[in-house]
């Protein structure tokens, strides 16, 4: 079993701007507070780094409140990054924002190009043996088919699998913990779309722990799950709870915040 799907060289986050406030939302909760979402997203680049990766912090884009989730601006394998087409019109140019940066860690770059064609990086789980896309408000089946005829070529299967109805992202309900496992929510894995995996659930009234990441040895969590948290350390995975509390406001999770890479030269 390989463990491309976990093992990570590169990261790239992108610190929150002041425009924060005017995230996008579901249900509005109240406004996040910005220092306390640099605390925890400093927390969190911390984590990352001492795995020993190469963290890419860029500088806040006040222009784009929503462009600390930098997640869903780019589809990055090891054989190339896939700039996205977010459906969310106000998100669509965070992605041309990322494209310079990605080109200078990746030789090849592909773009999801068709006017009618929107996916976000948040409905995509690669895993180590093909890659999940969620079709949801945000990603439709043109994004979803350009992306496929992009990574055909270089070797990786696109499966299209279901995003609860109201959940704004696949990977909201789930994430990977390893090659063979998946942690998700029971309504999401309840679907069938893991059959052939080990799945662990997350426990009763925590859903909102399914998002979150696998990133080298550890497993980073959004903090305040007990349960869940007790069920991955039962597991063997080396948890580090990370606060969200702010993210969360804006339906944001432990996977948006970075994108996480390994380039082939
Ligand atoms: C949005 O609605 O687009 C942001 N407020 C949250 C994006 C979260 N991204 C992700 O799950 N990959």
């Amino acid at each position: 079993m390989t463990d491309r799907s976990y093992r990570f060289t590169h990261a790239i986050t992108r610190r929150p701007a002041a425009s924060i406030t005017a995230g996008l939302r579901a249900v509005d909760t109240g406004a996040p507070d910005l220092s306390l979402m640099l605390a925890h997203h400093a927390d969190y680049v911390a984590a990352l780094r001492a795995t020993g990766a190469t963290v890419v912090e860029l500088a806040p884009l006040d222009a784009y409140p929503d462009s600390v989730f930098v997640e869903d601006t780019a589809l990055c394998l090891p054989e190339g990054a896939i700039i996205m087409r977010p459906g969310a019109p106000s998100r669509l140019g965070e992605a041309a924002e990322m494209a310079p940066h990605l080109g200078t860690l990746y030789p090849r770059i592909a773009h999801i190009a068709g006017s009618a064609s929107f996916i976000e990086g948040g409905d995509i789980l690669v895993t180590e043996r093909e890659v999940l896309v969620g079709r949801s408000a945000r990603t439709n089946a043109a994004g979803i088919a350009e992306l496929a005829g992009i990574i055909a070529p270089w070797g990786h299967d696109l499966r299209e699998v279901f995003t609860p109805p109201g959940v704004l992202h696949f990977k909201t309900d789930c994430s990977l913990l390893d090659g063979d496992t998946i942690l998700a929510t029971p309504r999401l894995a309840a679907s069938g779309c893991f059959d052939g995996y080990r799945v662990i659930h997350t426990a009763p009234g925590e859903e909102a722990a399914a998002n979150s990441i696998r990133f080298n040895d550890i497993v980073l969590a959004p903090a305040g799950f007990p349960g869940t948290k007790a069920a991955l350390v039962a597991a063997g995975f080396d948890v580090r709870e990370i606060g969200n509390s702010e993210c969360a406001k804006l339906d944001g999770g432990m996977s948006c915040l970075s994108l996480r890479f390994s380039p082939r030269p």
